[in-house]
Formats: C-alpha cells, sequence, structure tokens
C-alpha cells in the first residue's frame, strides 16, 4: 500500500513496508510452486525422463535447500537443518556447498517420499517468514539473497513444466498436464522485418531493480544496421522446411548439429509426431494436439534454429541486437498463464510481436561474461558465471515464464543441442547490401531534397503490393471497378485488333487480374510476357495462368520497366500488343510519360497495338475520397514507404509521427500523395540524419489525371496514335488503343 496523498511517509515505515512486501512475495512464488504439481501424482514426480530433466519433487527440495543453505543457516542461528542427507541429495551444482547426488540419478531417490519433501517446504518456509520478520530482513545483502532465492525459484517453475512436458511426451497415451481450452488460430500473414540503424549501443543490466550477476555490468556494443523479424517462425513455415528436405541437407547444419541429426534420426522438432490419416500433431502441456500451422514453431534446440535460418537465407539475431529492439517494449506481455498454456499467436499488431513471454528465442550469441562482469559474492557466485562456456543465449521468456520474471536485458543459456525448453526462434538479416543499393540512393537523394520525396515505385514490396491489392477493392478507388467494367465491355473490339499468334506484353501485371479478359476476349493470343519487378507476385501470377490458359506460352519477365529490359525471344519473334492498365501511367511525370511510351513503342515494335488505361480529370471531392479512403487502407500503404525504408535500409523512423495527406492539384492535374510530420522530429537512414519540421511533408506519389485530348496530344509525341478509344460514365475511365503511327 502505498501512503495516502500528502502523508509523507517515515523511514521505518517505508522499511516495514518493504520488509512485508518482501515476505509476501516470498509465500507467493512458494506457493506458486506447490500449486505446479498439484496435477501431478506424487508417481509422476519422482521420476526423471533423461539426464538433463529432474522430478519435480527434487525441484521442490532443491529450491527449498537454496533458502536454507544461502539464508537460514548463515543468518538465523537457531535454525535447524531439516535433514542433514538433504544438503547431500538437493545440492544441485555449488562445489562450495559440498559433495552431492549424482544429477542423472536424481530420479533413483524414493526415499525421502513427496509428503516428507512437502514438510521440509514447510519447515523452511515457517524458518524464513521469521527471518523476514525480524531485523535481518532490512540488511540489504540478505534481501538480495532473498530476491535471488526467488528468481531461483522461478526459474525452477518453468523447469517443473518443462520436465513434467518431457516426461509425458514418453508416456503411452500422452496424458496432459492439465486439460486446457483449444486456441483459436489465426494467420499471422507474411513475416515482415524491422530494420535497426545500429551503431554504437548499450546493453545489460542498470538501475535498481532486481537482475542476475550475468546480466551486468551495462556497457557498449557496436552493431551494424539489422532487421529482425516482426514475429516467430510458425509450424507451418517450419514444415514448409521439412517438406524441402531440411532435416536431410547436411549445408545448412553445423557440423556438431549434422552429427545429432544422423545419430539420432531428427527428422523434426521433438515434439511432432506424425500420424497417419491425422498429420502432424504436437505434444503439448494440453496433451497431444494437432499442429497448428499459425502457432509459433517450439521445442527447438540451437542447431535446428541455425539451420532453418540458414534455409530461409537469413540468420539468428545477435543477443545485443536482440536486446537493443527489445528495449522499451512490453516486458510484461505473455508468460505464465495456466489457463492457456501455449504460445500466443502474432496477431496482426504492427512491428515486434511475440518478443516476450512467448517462447525463448534462439540467439547466435555464445554464453560468455560481459566486459567487466563479476560474480555475486559468495557462494551463489557459482549461479551463472562458470557456466559461462559451450551455451548459447535465448532472450524473452516464454509461455512457462512466471509473470514478471523476464526483462530485456534478461539471458537464458542453454547447450545448442537441447530442445526440451520451450523455445522457437526469430530470424534476423543485414542491412548493408542495400547500401548501394538505387532504393538507398533514391531515399537519401530524396530526403535530402526540398521538399522532401520520396519515388512512388518504392510503394511496391510484398505489403505493399498486398495494401495495393486492398486499396483496388475500396469502394472509394473507382479506377479499378470502373476500367475492369470498360476492359470487359470492350474486349472483343480489342481483340479484333490484335494479329494472330501474337505476344501480350504487360507492364507491372502485378496479380493479372484484368489481363485475364484480353486473354478470353482473344484466344489468338500466344504468348504472355507478364512484366514486374515483385518477383513473388510475378511467379504467382504466371503460375495461375499457366494453369488456367494451359495452350498459352507464359514467359514471366523480372524487370523494372522504367530501367532497359530485354524481351524474351518467344515475343521479340511475334507480332506484339502492349498492356498497361489502372492509370499506372498516370504516376509518370508528363515528360517521362512520353519517354515511357516511347521506348514501350521501341520494344513492342513497328505494327504495335499499345492498350493503356488511363484515369480522366474529375470531381475533386471524388479523387481526393479515392486516395483518402474511409477506412484509412491509403494511409496505410502511402506510411508502409516509411516502414519499408526502415525494414530494407536499416532506418529508424517513427511511422507514428508521420500522417497521411491526399491532394488535388488543380495546376498540374494531379492527385498528390504526402507523408507529413506530425511534430519536429529527426531520423536516420543509411547512417545520414534527416531533420523534419513539424507540418512539413514527403511527397510520395503522383497520379496525373488526363483529358482525352490531353493523353492523345501525350501519345502522339511517342509515335503512337489512337486506333480506338473507349470512356466510361462517370467517374470518367478510359481505355486507349494506341497504334504505332512512324
Ligand atoms: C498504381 N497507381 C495507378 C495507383 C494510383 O492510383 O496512382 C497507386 C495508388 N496510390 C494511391 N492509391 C493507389
Amino acid at each position: 500500500m502505498t501512503p495516502a496523498d500528502g502523508a509523507v511517509e517515515r523511514p521505518e515505515e517505508s522499511a516495514q513496508r518493504g520488509q512485508s512486501a518482501l515476505a509476501s512475495r516470498y509465500a507467493h512464488v512458494r506457493a506458486q510452486t506447490v500449486s505446479l504439481t498439484m496435477p501431478l501424482s506424487a508417481e509422476d514426480q519422482a521420476v526423471q525422463s533423461m539426464p538433463d530433466a529432474s522430478p519435480a519433487k527434487w525441484h521442490q527440495a532443491h529450491t527449498s535447500w537454496f533458502f536454507e543453505t544461502f539464508l537460514l543457516i548463515p543468518n538465523e542461528p537457531a535454525y535447524q537443518p531439516f535433514d542433514p542427507l538433504f544438503g547431500y541429495l538437493f545440492n544441485s551444482y555449488y562445489e562450495a556447498m559440498g559433495p552431492r547426488r549424482a544429477r542423472p540419478a536424481r530420479g533413483l531417490v524414493t526415499r525421502p517420499s513427496l509428503s516428507e519433501v512437502r514438510a521440509y517446504r514447510r519447515h523452511v518456509d515457517e524458518a524464513m517468514e521469521s527471518l523476514l520478520s525480524g531485523p535481518a530482513a532490512d540488511d540489504p545483502a540478505i534481501r538480495g539473497l532473498v530476491e535471488l532465492g526467488l528468481a531461483h525459484e522461478e526459474q525452477h517453475q518453468e523447469l517443473i513444466l518443462m520436465d513434467v512436458l518431457h516426461l509425458f511426451s514418453q508416456m503411452p497415451g500422452h496424458p496432459p498436464y492439465r486439460q486446457l481450452p483449444g486456441e483459436p488460430s489465426a494467420d499471422p500473414g507474411p513475416m515482415g522485418f524491422v530494420g535497426f540503424a545500429g551503431g554504437l549501443v548499450e546493453i545489460g543490466h542498470a538501475g535498481d531493480g532486481f537482475s542476475f550477476d550475468n546480466e551486468r555490468p551495462r556497457h557498449r556494443v557496436w552493431l551494424e544496421p539489422y532487421r529482425l523479424a516482426d514475429r516467430l517462425v510458425t509450424n507451418g513455415e517450419w514444415r514448409a522446411f521439412i517438406d524441402d528436405g531440411g532435416y536431410a541437407r547436411p549445408e545448412l547444419w553445423l557440423s556438431d548439429g549434422w552429427g545429432l541429426v544422423k545419430a539420432e534420426g531428427w527428422a523434426h522438432p521433438i515434439y511432432w509426431v506424425e500420424h497417419t490419416g491425422q498429420g502432424w500433431c504436437e505434444m503439448s502441456p494440453g496433451g497431444l494436439k494437432p499442429l497448428d500451422e499459425h502457432a509459433p514453431v517450439s521445442h527447438l534446440s540451437h542447431y535446428e534454429a541455425d539451420a532453418y535460418a540458414r534455409w530461409a537465407g537469413k540468420r539468428l539475431p545477435t543477443e545485443a541486437e536482440w536486446e537493443h529492439a527489445a528495449a522499451g517494449l512490453d516486458e510484461g506481455e505473455g508468460g505464465l498463464d495456466l489457463e492457456r498454456l501455449a504460445p500466443a499467436l502474432a496477431g496482426d499488431r504492427a512491428g515486434l510481436r511475440q518478443m516476450f513471454g512467448t517462447l525463448w528465442q534462439w540467439t547466435s550469441s555464445a554464453y560468455l561474461a560481459y566486459p567487466g562482469f563479476a560474480p555475486d559474492a559468495g557462494a551463489v557466485g557459482e549461479y551463472n558465471g562458470k557456466f559461462m562456456m559451450s551455451q548459447m543465449v535465448l532472450r524473452g521468456g516464454c509461455v512457462a515464464t512466471p509473470k514478471g520474471h523476464v526483462r530485456a536485458t534478461y539471458r537464458n543459456f542453454f547447450y545448442p543441442h537441447q530442445r526440451w525448453m520451450f523455445s522457437g526462434l526469430r530470424l534476423a538479416d543485414d542491412v548493408s547490401p542495400a547500401a548501394d543499393s538505387p532504393f538507398m540512393a533514391d531515399a537519401i537523394e530524396g530526403l535530402s531534397a526540398t521538399p522532401k520525396r520520396l519515388p512512388a515505385k518504392y510503394f511496391y514490396d510484398e505489403r505493399g503490393s498486398a495494401l495495393f491489392e486492398a486499396i483496388c477493392g475500396l469502394p472509394e478507388y473507382y479506377l479499378t471497378r470502373t476500367e475492369t467494367a470498360l476492359l470487359k465491355h470492350a474486349a472483343g473490339e480489342i481483340a479484333g485488333y490484335i494479329s494472330p499468334n501474337a505476344a501480350l506484353v504487360e507492364f507491372g501485371s502485378g496479380a493479372s487480374t484484368k489481363t485475364r479478359l484480353l486473354l478470353d476476349a482473344a484466344p489468338q493470343l500466344s504468348v504472355y510476357v507478364p512484366m514486374d519487378i515483385s518477383a513473388d507476385a510475378l511467379a504467382r501470377a504466371a503460375a495461375q495462368i499457366r494453369a488456367d490458359y494451359p495452350k498459352l506460352i507464359v514467359e514471366p519477365l523480372l524487370a523494372d520497366f522504367t530501367q532497359a529490359f530485354d524481351l524474351p525471344q518467344v515475343a521479340k519473334e511475334r507480332p506484339r500488343t502492349g498492356f498497361f492498365p489502372g492509370s499506372t501511367i498516370g504516376n509518370f511525370p508528363p515528360e517521362e510519360a512520353v519517354e515511357f511510351l516511347a521506348i514501350a513503342r521501341k520494344h513492342l515494335g513497328e505494327d504495335a497495338q499499345f492498350i493503356v488505361g488511363v484515369d480522366l480529370v474529375k470531381d475533386q471531392g471524388v479523387l481526393v475520397a479515392a486516395y483518402d479512403d474511409a477506412q484509412g487502407v491509403t494511409a496505410h500503404f502511402n506510411l508502409n514507404l516509411l516502414g519499408r525504408i526502415n525494414r530494407e535500409l536499416g532506418g529508424d523512423i517513427d511511422l507514428a509521427g508521420f500522417g497521411h495527406r491526399a491532394v488535388w492539384n488543380a495546376a498540374d492535374s494531379r492527385m498528390e500523395m504526402h507523408l507529413v510530420s506530425r511534430a519536429d522530429q529527426s531520423f536516420s537512414v543509411g547512417g545520414r540524419r534527416f531533420d523534419i519540421a513539424a507540418g512539413e511533408t514527403i511527397h510520395s506519389e503522383n497520379s496525373y489525371k488526363f483529358t482525352l485530348e490531353g493523353f492523345s496530344g501525350l501519345a502522339d509525341r511517342a509515335g503512337w496514335r489512337v486506333g480506338g478509344q473507349w470512356v466510361s460514365p462517370d467517374p470518367g475511365f478510359a481505355v486507349f488503343l494506341l497504334q504505332a503511327w512512324r
């Protein structure tokens, strides 16, 4: 309880309060351990399923031994140890505290019984309650040790759940630890990447809150620009790895990992079970359940996580990268909830998801001492430091980690072959190759200009393309709907202009949706060349067109049609018809539109036709609504340009610091999109710093709107004459059939 407003708390009162807070935390943590064992029989709690695991009974005794050994015996002269043999049975690895039972033999202890261990716990708890209510509880050293003992006990709570799951996974019938409700599944969508500029950063724990010695001291680390995946890898993605021979390809594995794959016959994560007729199932705290494709893949060794990252063309994050990215995020996310006990799905929130309390995330960092590391004083100095060899760091906590236990600086560690933990993986990659990419050069140039601008062609990464598809279906965005209706109506007439055996060349084909109207109306087309800069969209669209038009030769061309390109031979040797729908021509300034039309004419040849969709000038209200829709999809599309800079160029732009603006520029006959800075702010891209004032904008797109005469004039300057034109009723949109004329 905090003191009442205005009341000044006396030091002895606050000490009293702190003391009782510690005592009540002690009681809570100790009770939580026992409650975790409630679903288990005494037999369940006595056995050990492998040398790395320990019986639940041992965990309950060992955590009590910790308080007895490090707090009660040294500080309570009257304390009577419960049983002199327990020091031997329940010491884990503290050399300073004498000999102990070998770890692999912990499951061979039937005496003491479970009820004797419970009596031991009560004995220790009574003595601890008395210690915590006496003067010793004011001693910072003692308080620190109690905190350590409680953090230690919370670690063992997680171990109890891990070890029980391993035990039950071996048991015929795969019994559940608890009956748990089925989790509704939801596709997290494609994995995105969040970029970080890196540089000289600080990691490690600082301040008054509790931390283990291995998290200290806070120190500086140099980070190259990097990106972190915005969510964990899913079971569905892991299946693709398996289906692609992931466990059968030595080139993907570290040598020691590959040795294990062969020696132990690894072919899937430890708890996956393949059932004939049922497909993949997974052993979980709720028992054996059908594998949820959308849930994060769990219980991986470091070797598996590392092999997957290599297969995906990525890498694991370093622990410093992970911690730098996690700073300031919600450390209280997820964690132990006995009603769920399942890692949370990624959801569709923007930014880094599943960072805390979902699954421990493997890093590529060896578990080593930080510069200036000093183990805690006394025997508890053996807690962490002596394990700083041959293990790897994991970050973030998991569904079995007690709430409040984990933090951004927390370093968990396991041997790379171990995989019974709740461990998953988040991918990372380097940003440096973009340093001399055209995107980087264009972004730097545009952001350095006055007024600031960015080229609209960079809207179309995977996310941007998906957002554009969504825009095309919006009620306000009349362009797609109107043009499709127009093409349906005109396709028969247009087909009359197309030569037999011709090739259709589409500039910026995207999903190739409108193309089908032409392919259906003009069966004389024998070749289709979709051209796009998105490899994914191109491959997907080409596969679908091939499947639906089996007689058509489909030759996709991965190219930026604003740059030099070479048409495939099958197109060169046929008469050619170009197709450029959607009024994308309006995204060029008029001079560049003429240049583009002239280049297209050169590629399409002397007898070519060119079918071009063109949006017409109309009422300002209709135009502005089309570029500033009520659902905010276009705003998202616009902001994704900044997101892409962060992801691909290591930018650190705060997206929430920008708004979307769409304006009609009557003088230039164009719709303009801008990103408006909400405040004076600065950001960096590619190591360069940019300042932007409140209200200042980054001009991100022009969409020119034409009159029929205006567009014919433009086409004429590029060597095309209008062979046919079809115009929709309001909202006005035109399809032109241009013919080469000189
Ligand atoms: C691709 N291009 C024709 C679209 C347009 O209308 O200028 C891109 C777009 N920008 C905002 N909404 C749609």
